[in-house]
């Protein structure tokens, strides 16, 4: 029998940090950007500093490889190439922000992470899932998210919601694949979801921007009892 290529089981230990580690995941214009700031004001409210950030990005470093790879200009190197580099920018979030402010007890509230590696380059880009899986566990090793909300939002009123807000402007490298993508990036979203369901929770994106922050502070609220007592802010 062959060994392994690498020997990390999935029972890794669990980080530390004392802060929580909150993602937003879902497809394009499905209301993630909005709902981190809402969030995020909800937490402050409640007592506790919450930084808001975003992949691909949230660093000096990874920002510049986001404008890249939002650019196009690594699709050449196909779905696991461009894999690789969202891994290198996620590195560098974490390293720099999001794993210094768990330590100093702050809750990270992250607009996409690596669900988003696993349905674009992985289930919808058709990178092989093997390769994401071990990718993933290289790069991200114990910093997962304490808890995922994933906005689920039929495609086509996704793509319309971000073509209105962007106006003229072009479409980037993902907003501009073909509608199968976007419905294939809807299925592999739930996909993760049905195999998470302590982690990953589906909130209904087509709802009026409040209603869905009222449901993702229950969330949040049942999720983290002991911090957040029910009825705080
Ligand atoms: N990517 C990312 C990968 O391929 N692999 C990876 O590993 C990672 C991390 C990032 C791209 O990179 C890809 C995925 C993406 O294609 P991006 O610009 O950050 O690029 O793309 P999105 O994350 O999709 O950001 P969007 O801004 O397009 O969508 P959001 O954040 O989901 O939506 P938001 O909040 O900006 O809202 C969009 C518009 O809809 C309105 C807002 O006002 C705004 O105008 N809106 C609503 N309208 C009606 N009802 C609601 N409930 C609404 N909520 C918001």
């Amino acid at each position: 029998m062959n060994a392994p290529l690498v020997d990390m089981p999935e029972a890794a230990a669990r980080r530390v940090e004392p802060g929580r580690f909150i993602t937003f995941e879902g497809g394009e214009g499905a209301g993630k950007s909005t709902q981190a700031r809402l969030l995020a004001a909800h937490l402050e409210q409640a007592g506790i500093r919450a930084i808001v950030t975003r992949e691909p990005g949230g660093s000096p470093r990874a920002e510049a490889l986001r404008s890249a790879l939002l650019a196009g200009k690594a699709a050449d190197l196909g779905p696991f190439g461009e894999a690789v580099l969202f891994g290198a920018a996620r590195i560098d979030h974490i390293d720099t922000l999001i794993r210094p402010a768990l330590a100093g007890g702050a809750w990270v509230v992250c607009d996409r992470f690596a669900d988003s590696t696993r349905a674009y380059q992985g289930a919808a880009g058709k990178a092989k899932p093997e390769l994401i899986a071990m990718l993933e566990r290289i790069v991200v090793g114990p910093m997962r998210p304490d808890l995922t909300i994933l906005l689920d939002l039929d495609p086509e009123a996704g793509l319309a919601r971000a073509r209105a807000r962007g106006g003229d402007a072009a479409v980037d490298r993902f907003e501009g694949e073909q509608l199968a993508f976007h419905v294939a990036l809807r299925s592999a979203f739930l996909e993760i979801a049905a195999k998470e369901p302590a982690r990953v929770r589906i909130v209904d994106a087509a709802l009026a921007p409040d209603e869905i922050a009222d449901r993702i502070w229950t969330i949040v609220r049942d999720a983290f009892p002991a911090v957040l007592k029910q009825g705080a802010a």
